[in-house]
């Protein structure tokens, strides 16, 4: 591979990382078909991957990670950073001569018997200034595989390197997998990731999370720019003109959903359609124009299965037919797959997320049914492959986006929708988003967790700073997005969602481009504009009007717990909170006070 030999800081750090880790070999990821088709093959013949029946679904394989090992391990992901400081006080922290150290004894001689893989990668067009180039290193050909799905990854990155260009350098070894040797290292002040211990996505998938988010915003803060945990989509209005939003959730609560948007019955007869251009993760960029662009550094999805059927994501089950990597979730007899919550009922038997034989119904020894699909199993497809894709996904500049759109799992207070009075005011709405905790962290579920947004897990500085960096994103352009919140979550006194949710969402999008066109309708509250109830088009929708007001209400009250909720979690960052975030929650508290 001559690219490769022209870049001797490349080289130099390939072999040491394998003088460490002890492969028996060192295989350079092409990215061919033929490199696919062998590593398949290998993978196969060690029961690492298992074929999944060919005449229903093919090219799609299926995998299985440890027991304990299917989500992200934040307790067991750290910043290492010369000074504590640096990290903040929403992330562990590790010195990088501790954080070298404590990994070094696991990585040592972990690929012993083993292949150590180079996989060139970028995440961006390749060439786009918007994009970076990583190297990860690694232990695992289902890593490889998923890599090639989610990044654009081979020879075309390493001629894209050069002799001497910059690149994020990432190791990663499954080791023992082993929980009590497990660790996710980042040390972005040598643009490293060290990942050991661990087979789930999030936490070895290194241009997802670790490069795209934490180093990623990082580099963002340095370099001028936004890495965040946001979708893309464009929304094409009835005459063709698309307005491209992005939009921030904490994990599981819809990104992938949302994305991929079927327009409902009562407005597809008006023209709307969706163009869905990432799920996961946006890196935006003011341009000289003065607005904000922004692309989706990934190439694939890898999407939470339970709860995609045919009725809540068909894009996404069109999307997962072909080409797609299936973990954790219950294969079949014959050789497909199923899901809680999936289309069709429960198959008659199968082989569970653990391995072991399923039986729909079954109960564990303490009485809890034992679930055919882990609830954070996942697929791995390609962009590309969903019938919604943007045809802008290559574009070097990204899209233009209008609007911006926070977004939690509030069971009550939070409106279905409400719109930021100007740019600070919506980095504050950011600040104080909520959200019950999902399966795609290790915890408690349900619990009411502060995300600010969507980022808590993957802000890869101090936090208050990445508040004002936000602030002064606002200051280089002369026509910032409009920015939104959204909870498509509130339960009624029974319990119930209040609002359908789903392709139904497009309601509420059709009255934020509104907004953003100066065409919709709009009531002043102390939180923000909400619509009125005539400014939403709900035709073909049934939902009573009490709901529907209960919907848009803001009760004085609830808010003013808040705020004091609000404030104890602003406590968290001491004196490193901007005066203007502190200001804006001041602000909303007198707006309470004046308010009936
Ligand atoms: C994800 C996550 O996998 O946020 O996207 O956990
Ligand atoms: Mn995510």
């Amino acid at each position: 591979m001559h690219e490769a030999l022209k870049h001797h800081k490349l080289q130099a750090w390939v072999k040491d990382m394998a003088g460490m880790c002890n492969p028996d070999q060192i295989v350079w990821i092409d990215g061919s078909e033929d490199e696919k088709k062998k590593l398949e093959q290998e993978s196969l013949s060690t029961g690492e991957i298992i074929e999944l029946n060919q005449e229903k679904l093919p090219g799609c394989y299926y995998h299985r990670t440890s027991t304990d090992d299917v989500a992200r391990t934040e307790h067991l992901t750290y910043i290492c950073t010369k000074k504590k400081s640096a990290a903040g006080p929403t992330n562990n922290w590790l010195s990088p001569e501790k954080g070298y150290e404590k990994a070094k004894d696991i990585f040592q001689n972990s690929m012993v018997g083993r292949t150590m893989y180079v996989i060139p990668f970028s995440m961006g067009p390749i060439g786009s200034e918007f994009s970076k180039i990583g190297v990860e290193l690694t232990d695992s050909i289902y890593v490889v595989l998923n890599m090639r799905i989610m990044t654009r990854i081979g020879k075309p990155v390493l001629d894209a390197l050069g002799a001497d260009n910059d690149f994020t350098k990432c190791l990663h070894s499954k080791a023992d997998l082993d929980i009590n040797k497990r660790l996710i290292l980042h040390f972005p002040e040598d643009n490293t990731i060290w990942s050991v211990g661990s087979g789930y996505g999030g936490n070895v998938l290194l241009g997802k999370k670790c490069l795209s988010l934490r180093l990623g915003s990082w580099l963002a803060k340095k370099e001028g720019w936004l890495a965040e945990h946001m979708l893309i989509m464009g929304v094409e209005a009835p005459g063709g003109h698309i307005v491209y939003v992005a939009a921030a959730f904490p994990s599981a609560c819809g990104k992938t959903n949302l994305a991929m948007l079927v327009p409902p019955q009562g407005l597809k007869i008006k023209g709307y359609r969706i163009w869905t251009v990432g799920d996961d993760i946006a890196w935006l960029r003011a341009d000289a124009d003065g607005t904000l662009w922004a692309i989706n550094p990934e190439t694939g999805f890898f999407g939470v299965a339970p709860g995609t059927n045919t009725k809540t994501n068909p894009n996404a089950i069109a999307t997962i037919q072909r080409n797609t990597i299936y973990t954790n979730v219950l294969l079949k007899d014959d050789k497909t797959v199923w899901w809680e919550g999936g289309d069709g009922p429960a198959p008659a038997s199968g082989i569970n997320w653990e391995g072991k034989l399923w039986k729909p119904g079954m109960i564990d020894e303490n009485g809890n049914q034992v679930l055919g699909a882990h609830p954070n199993s996942r697929f791995t497809a390609p962009l590309v492959q969903c019938p919604s894709i943007s045809n802008r996904i290559e574009n070097h500049h990204g899209v233009p986006i209008d609007a911006i759109i926070f977004g939690g799992r509030r069971a009550r207070l939070v409106p279905l929708v409400y719109e930021s009075f100007d740019w600070e005011h919506g980095v504050f709405v950011g600040t104080t988003m909520a959200s019950e905790r999902t399966a795609a962290q290790a915890g408690l579920q349900g619990e009411i967790r502060r995300d600010p947004m969507a980022m808590l897990p993957f802000c890869g500085y101090s936090m208050g700073l990445y508040f004002q960096h936000w602030l002064d994103m606002g200051n280089k352009m002369k026509k910032p997005p409009k920015i939104f919140h959204v909870n498509w979550f509130r339960l009624d006194d029974n319990g119930k969602f209040m609002w359908p949710g789903f392709g139904e969402n497009l309601r509420v999008l059709e009255w934020i481009i509104g907004r953003c066109t100066n065409i919709a309708g709009a009531e002043q509250t102390p939180i923000g504009y909400i619509p009125k109830s005539g400014d939403l088009d709900l035709t073909g929708l049934s939902i009573n009007s009490a709901t529907l007001e209960k919907l848009l209400s803001v009760d004085k009250k609830e808010w003013e717990e808040e705020t004091k909720d609000i404030e104890k979690f602003f406590r968290t960052f001491g004196n490193v909170l901007p005066a203007e975030i502190k200001n804006q929650l001041q602000g909303l508290r007198e707006r309470l006070a004046k308010s009936k």
